[in-house]
């Protein structure tokens, strides 16, 4: 078998870095995220220029229980990481600065530069908001080239290239920059993508792994956590290459056959995981708890407006996604906390709330409504994409669609 190219691509301080883009005043400084709201940096007005001033919170002001998601590289510098308590990293870094964690934002970054490297390379492994593996075994290769052929050094060659490719790409679509490791495997891509953050980019064959792996401490596997190292360590194992040249069977021995042997091959430079792209969803679905348990007949005009409006954004989810789905299910969860579930299939995919609403209310006269209703869901399964089909094959509602049992 010939080697592949496997990529792993970390963005550098990630969440420091999204807020360094609208806050550039702080680049150069240590700027710690981590804060709440209330340590939303203050906007005025200069009185006298008419320039907009904007006041950030000092860590050293800080008073609380919350931690560090993340730390530019100048706070690191100090002392300060991630999941450090934030009122220690005040002790280490009492000048830096202080910006509330933005959820929202970090995860549009996330989407638009993994949109980036899909336009490259398509066989993308999402692992966190800021990682991803890249199965570059195929890309880039000049025209009648196999990768079956291409000699050790071209091959190398080309996951530099690739990989520079890869890093321009996102930089242009986020201004943010990567660190990006490709080596034969996901394992070691992991590692490699660290050894030269930031904006760093290492390729490493079987070859390099005794040189390069080998000195690094036993915990930066993937897979070896501090427990584990710990342990270790404790039995004379520091690096990766003393776990390398452990005997097998005693590792075996100390933890277990699966895990001893996978600690094994992991420090030999040896993983077979392959890059496991994006799988489309199976089934989308809404669903909600009510505050109190309703009753099908006393509380009819609140189940039916809940109902529509679990089908409207379950309607909304499809279109946002870009499906269409033929089977309509129903959940209902009673207040002696048994479910019952209903579906039904239709001919026709749909992503139309009025539709959707009709078949979920059929459904709805299958299932029992002595008890009070703790729960209600919609869900929709047998997606497909609505390119896939004609328009005229898509089922909309009948403008007098039978009204169904909430109704009056
Ligand atoms: N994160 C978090 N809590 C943690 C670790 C990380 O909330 N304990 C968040 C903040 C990070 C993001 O996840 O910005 C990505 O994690 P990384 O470990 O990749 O760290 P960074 O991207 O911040 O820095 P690096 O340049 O070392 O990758
Ligand atoms: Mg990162």
């Amino acid at each position: 078998m010939t080697d592949r190219l496997i990529a792993h691509l970390d963005m550098d301080a990630f969440y420091a870095s999204v807020e360094l883009l609208r806050y550039p005043e702080l680049r150069g400084a240590p700027v710690v995220i981590g804060g709440g709201s209330r340590h939303q940096p203050e906007e005025t007005v200069d009185p006298v220029t008419g320039a907009a001033v904007r006041r950030f919170t000092r860590l050293s002001e800080y008073t609380g229980r919350g931690v560090a998601t993340t730390a530019t590289y100048e706070a690191r510098a100090l002392g300060v990481h991630s999941a450090m308590g934030l009122m220690k990293a005040a002790r280490l870094a009492p000048d830096a600065w202080l910006l509330p964690t933005d959820f929202d934002t970090y995860r549009q970054y996330s989407r638009r530069f993994k949109a980036a490297v899909r336009e490259i390379a398509p066989q993308v492994e999402e692992s966190g908001i800021d990682e991803i593996y890249i199965d570059l075994t195929d890309v880039g290769l000049p025209p009648a080239v196999s990768a079956r052929i291409e000699t050790p050094a071209a091959a190398s060659e080309r996951a530099r290239r690739v990989a520079r490719a890869i890093k321009d790409a996102v930089r242009a679509a986020t201004r943010l920059s990567c660190s990006i490791g490709v080596t034969p495997n996901k394992l070691l891509s992991k590692i490699a993508s660290e050894l030269d953050k930031p904006d760093g980019l290492t390729v490493l064959t079987a070859a390099d792994v005794p040189a390069r792996i080998w000195p690094l401490p036993a915990r930066k596997i993937n897979g070896v956590g501090p427990k584990t190292a710990a342990r270790l360590e404790a039995l004379g194992i520091a690096t990766i290459g003393d776990l390398a040249r452990a005997d097998p069977a005693w590792l075996i021995d100390e933890f277990g056959s699966s895990r001893g042997a996978w600690m094994h091959e992991a420090a030999n430079g040896r993983d077979d995981r392959s890059v496991v792209t994006a799988s489309e969803p199976v089934t989308i679905s809404r669903e909600t708890t009510f505050e109190r348990d309703l009753s099908a007949q006393r509380d009819r005009a609140e189940l039916s407006a809940i109902f529509t409006e679990l089908c409207e954004e379950l309607a909304g989810d499809l279109q946002r996604k870009g499906y269409v789905g033929r089977t309509i299910g129903l959940k209902v969860r009673y207040s002696n906390f048994k479910i019952v579930t209903r579906d039904r299939t239709i001919p026709k995919p749909t992503h139309d709330a009025i539709e959707i609403r009709r078949v979920a209310g059929e459904c709805l006269k299958r299932v029992p409504l002595e008890l009070r209703i703790r729960l209600l869901g919609v869900r929709i399964s047998g997606l497909c994409r609505p390119e896939d089909v004609a328009s005229s094959a898509l089922s909309v509602a009948e403008p007098r669609s039978e009204p169904s049992l909430f109704d009056e």
